[in-house]
């Protein structure tokens, strides 16, 4: 047994973890105990065996060596066997579900604040995942928290910090750390799932593409991936080099922050797919020559079109999509005859589907899809796997959607965000909506008629448990909805999400703008939430 350390420390109030881990400023976390008391907090609630290996890794924003060093001497005192963490600190959140997985890791810290700007005056985060690759689900989420407001001692070892950037094994007070290739199983992996073969054919044979890695975790795999193993040319990912501070930018792959591959999708020269992941590599951004595709619209073409890819053939089980997410992928199940489940927000909800076998592929309108290969939302394998269809298919992302639409009809979607507003302000709106739900059924805003108003609750079909309060839906006479949230992943004051969706039939305009055909919606929401009224603002900050 190592000599252990015991400080001692006291709760620290604010360590309740959101839609995806604990995330605060940087400076917050810089305060003496903070990361140290929700690590031990997760050290002291998490099952595990004696002989346990835990996985470390995070984006490589900064602060994450420091938080990993310490992590290693926390583990090594309270009685793990043995850590594996990625070269450099680095780790997307997908390889890291993949290395839990493939090592049976009894969990994994993921270090990451996601797309969530990067650099000492923005923000950080830790992540717990549990044996099965996936993020902590709620029981476990809530015990950490319950144990964030008793903790009064974190453990840990008189040992100095590892090289993190040399491969290979060292002893931290007897506990065995292997810094691994951040890259090579996740790589290994992708080529299991799809036909390189194919993609390599169709690149040779013209096939362009630009990858904007954003400066974040994706680079190094979306490098070895798209340009080493596929054969695109040198300089089809961009922004691929991992920075601190993600360059100054937003590492979150939507029309605002990715704007500059937008439009180069949206000019002359295009490239015939423009892909983008955000920091910690797990969502995704798909635009072809000329046509974006919103993430929900992405998880029905994906899932309809998944025989393509040699994994899947022959096996989708099911689908799942979040609440907010539109109800696209929804038709894509009933034609095929596949199980279909709406979850709340938060990949944490697929986990027991997944495990369960119920569902092959998921996805969330915030930009996320992924399968069962990992417990994590993955977004270099939405792109392989969009290149996969369109290798194979010999068909245009534009020419995909356009034949999707036609066979099931459009969801016109869009995500409004409101974001930075005070919390009075949103807690006010919320309770107004959750005041009103039952006298909305039966009245009209302009063209619109509510059928049905609730607040979503999700009862787990694999445990049983159940999550309420999981965002407002107004559901509109003729198919049409507008669903209102509060984000879980914001680090200061809070974000809005107004979610609008209008399903078209396919006798109906397939081409519109997204923004006309949502008109009604947008109006209704107003009028029903009094957004103004509640927020000050007259405008989204956001449109995605
Ligand atoms: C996280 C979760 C996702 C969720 C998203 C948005 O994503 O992993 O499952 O959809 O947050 O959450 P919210 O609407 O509460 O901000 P990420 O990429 O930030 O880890």
């Amino acid at each position: 047994m190592p000599d252990i350390i015991t400080v001692a420390t006291q709760p620290i109030a604010g360590q309740k973890p959101g839609t995806s881990g604990l995330r605060k400023k940087v400076k917050v976390f810089q305060q003496p105990n903070f990361a140290e008391n929700f690590i031990q907090s997760v050290f002291d609630v998490v099952e595990r065996d004696e002989g346990a290996t835990l996985v470390i890794g995070g984006d490589g924003r900064f602060h994450n060596r420091t938080v990993i060093q310490q992590a290693i001497r926390m583990a090594a005192a309270n009685g793990y066997a043995r850590v594996l963490v990625g070269q450099g600190g680095i780790l997307s959140t997908p390889a890291a579900s993949n290395v839990i997985r493939k090592y049976g890791a009894s969990g994994g810290l993921v270090l990451s604040a996601s797309h969530n700007p990067g650099g000492p005056d923005e923000d950080f985060g830790i992540k717990y995942n549990i044996a099965n690759g996936g993020p902590a689900p709620e029981g476990v989420t809530g015990a950490i928290y319950e144990r964030t407001l008793t903790i009064d001692r974190w453990l840990s070892v008189d040992a100095p910090d590892i090289d993190l950037d040399a491969i290979g094994t060292v002893s931290v007070a007897g506990m065995s750390v292997e810094v691994i290739d951040s890259v090579a199983d996740y790589a290994d992996l992708m080529e299991t799932l799809f036909d390189f073969d194919a993609i390599r054919k169709a690149v040779a044979s013209g096939l362009t593409m630009r990858f904007d890695a954003m400066s974040a975790v994706t680079g190094p795999y979306a490098r070895e991936i798209l340009e080493g193993r596929l054969g695109f040319p040198a300089g089809t990912v961009v922004n691929g080099t991992p920075l601190e501070d993600f360059g100054g930018h937003h590492p979150d792959p939507n029309l605002i922050h990715a704007r500059e591959l937008y439009e180069l999708m949206m000019g002359s020269d295009a490239p015939d797919i423009g892909a983008a992941s955000d920091g910690d590599g797990d969502r995704n951004l798909i635009i072809g020559r000329g046509r974006f595709i919103t993430p929900s619209d992405s998880l029905a073409m994906l899932a309809a079109n998944i025989e393509c890819a040699p994994a899947y053939k022959g096996r989708l089980a099911g689908i799942a999509r979040s609440m907010p997410t539109s109800a696209a992928a929804d038709r894509v199940a009933e034609a095929l005859g596949v199980g279909c489940f709406e979850t709340p927000t938060g990949w944490k909800f697929f986990g027991n589907l997944l495990d369960a076998g119920k569902v092959t592929i998921c996805g969330e309108e915030s930009a996320g899809t992924g399968s069962d290969h990992v417990r994590e939302k993955d977004g270099l394998w939405a792109v392989l796997l969009w290149l996969n269809i369109l290798a194979v298919r010999g068909i245009s992302v534009d020419e995909l959607a356009r034949m999707h639409w036609a066979r099931f009809g459009r969801n016109y979607y869009a995500r409004h965000d409101y974001e930075g507003i005070e919390n009075a302000g949103a807690d006010a709106l919320m309770d107004g909506l959750k005041a009103a739900l039952a006298t909305l059924p039966g009245q009209s805003f302009g063209a619109l008629t509510v059928a049905v108003a609730d607040s979503f609750s999700y009862t787990d079909p694999v445990d049983g448990s159940v999550s309420e309060n999981q965002g407002i839906r107004i559901l509109f006479e003729g198919g049409s909805r507008v669903v209102f949230r509060l984000s879980g992943t914001g680090t200061q004051g809070a974000t809005l999400r107004v979610y609008l969706e209008n399903y078209v039939g396919t006798d109906g305009d397939l081409d519109a703008e997204t923004g006309a055909m949502l008109a009604d919606q947008i109006a209704a929401a107003e009028a029903i939430a009094g957004i103004t009224r509640n927020t000050g603002r007259t405008a989204p900050d956001v449109i995605t």
